[in-house]
């Protein structure tokens, strides 16, 4: 490694990043196919914006940044140790990587301060482009290839520091710096996480269909959850950590020193039946600048439906009744009427008898007489 490199990584690491790599700039090839095949294979249904061109883009950094030499790969851990849970009625969990404040903002601000840096440290002006999340490019890959860390069966990058639980960003330059070699470490024989997954979601090791992942229905999703689907949901109201909390490579994982992430005081495991309070100013004001307002009001208490069915507590009955009747979204009103024919009871029936002479919207009218009868009350209109 040479003085530059060794430079950026030590100022890379001042600004807050665990992880510090870097990698050459060429296409990535194998996982440009692999993704291609993935939406051609229905896999990555229900995320309209992941399409072939996008993947494209995403695989090849000179169309991202025309000139690019090098990307620098940064890690940072989210992992703040256990979950704080909430007093007061059943509560749920939230992934861990939404515990905190909005990692996107975190994470860009500093990467754009490392981009600014290359340029100081270069002694040269330097042509940038960041990353995160959010942008046209595939994390992952650059992970592994600057040797961040390795693909685990689970999809997710598995740093030998701080386990999967990091969020990854990159800055893509034209500045030539020597890169970084792969690990050569791998999962070897473990299938711990897709034995775990609840829905049959890791197809194969290092296949993920998102339209069966409890992440993408809790957080992308924006209709109602597949019926089949909803009791494998658990109790996750805002993405899902099943996976990555079996993972052994995880047990080692060292905490995170960023105090953005760290752990909001009822954020980790939230009480449920507020939440099936707030209307949308509430929302607003309670999830800004968390990761959790990518949900909106209407999927989030959608969710909260989902998991309090599962849950299967009848102290949650007065909460969907009101919801049934009451809430501005037919999304939400189809859920509860799904939870109330889970939890059953004499208040839920009727609740749900009512419903049936009340409610216009076609959905949740059909919602209400499945519920219904699965409750064994025949439906008569
Ligand atoms: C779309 C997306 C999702 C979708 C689809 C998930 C998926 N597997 O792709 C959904 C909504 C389900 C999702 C969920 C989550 N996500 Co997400 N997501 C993304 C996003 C925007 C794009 C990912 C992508 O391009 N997928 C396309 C598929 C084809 O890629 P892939 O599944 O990784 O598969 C690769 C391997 O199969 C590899 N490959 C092919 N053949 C072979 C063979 C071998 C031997 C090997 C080793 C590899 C390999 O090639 C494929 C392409 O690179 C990225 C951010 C970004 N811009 O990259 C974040 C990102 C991947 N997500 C992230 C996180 C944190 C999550 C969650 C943990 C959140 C949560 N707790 O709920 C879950 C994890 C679910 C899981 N097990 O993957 C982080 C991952 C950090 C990490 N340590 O890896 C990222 C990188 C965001 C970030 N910048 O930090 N996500
Ligand atoms: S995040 Fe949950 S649902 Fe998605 S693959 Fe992992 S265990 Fe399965
Ligand atoms: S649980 Fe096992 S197979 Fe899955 S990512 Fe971790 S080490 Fe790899």
């Amino acid at each position: 490694m040479g003085h530059l490199e060794a430079s950026i990584k030590v100022y890379g690491r001042s600004l807050g990043f665990d992880i510090v790599r870097i990698a050459d700039a060429k296409p990535f090839v194998r996982d440009e196919q692999a993704a291609l095949e993935r939406v051609r294979g229905g896999l990555m249904d229900g995320l309209h914006w992941y399409t072939e061109e996008r993947v494209r883009r995403a695989a090849n950094p000179e169309v991202l940044l025309p000139g690019a030499m090098s990307i620098v790969s940064v890690a940072m851990s989210y992992f703040t140790g256990d979950a704080e849970r909430s007093n007061g009625g059943p509560t749920g969990q939230v992934a861990r990587y939404a515990w905190g404040g909005e990692y996107h903002l975190v994470m860009k601000a500093k990467l754009r301060e490392l981009a600014d840096g290359l340029s100081k440290l270069a002694a040269r002006p330097v042509r940038t482009r960041v990353f995160v999340d959010d942008g046209p490019m595939l994390d992952r890959p650059a992970a592994e290839r600057a040797g961040a860390g390795w693909f685990g069966k689970n999809t997710n990058i598995l740093t030998p520091s701080h386990g999967s639980w990091v969020f990854l960003g990159q800055v893509i330059t034209d500045l030539e710096l020597a890169p970084d070699q792969p690990l050569k470490k791998t999962c070897g024989s473990c299938v711990r996480c897709i034995d775990a997954c609840p829905t049959g979601a890791i197809v194969a090791p290092y296949v993920i269909d998102n339209t069966r992942c409890i992440s993408f229905l809790t957080i992308e999703l924006r209709g109602a959850i597949p019926r089949e689907l909803r009791p494998l949901v658990g109790d996750w109201v805002f993405g899902c950590d099943i996976c990555q909390d079996v993972c052994p490579v995880n047990r080692k994982a060292q905490q995170s020193l960023e105090p953005a992430f760290r752990q909001r005081h009822g954020f980790a495991a939230p009480a449920l039946l507020p939440l099936l309070e707030l209307d949308d100013e509430a929302f607003r004001q309670r999830f800004a600048d968390s990761p959790i307002k990518r949900a909106k009001r209407a999927g989030l208490q959608r969710n909260v439906c989902v998991t309090l069915g599962n849950i299967g507590d009848p102290v949650a009955v007065p909460a969907l009744v009101k919801a049934l009747r009451q809430n501005p979204d037919a999304l939400v009103r189809q859920h509860a009427a799904w939870a109330l024919g889970r939890i059953g009871g004499m208040e839920a029936a009727q609740a749900l008898r009512e419903a049936l002479e009340r409610e216009q919207d076609a959905a949740v009218l059909e919602e209400v007489k499945l519920s219904l009868s699965d409750l064994g009350v025949h439906a008569q209109s």
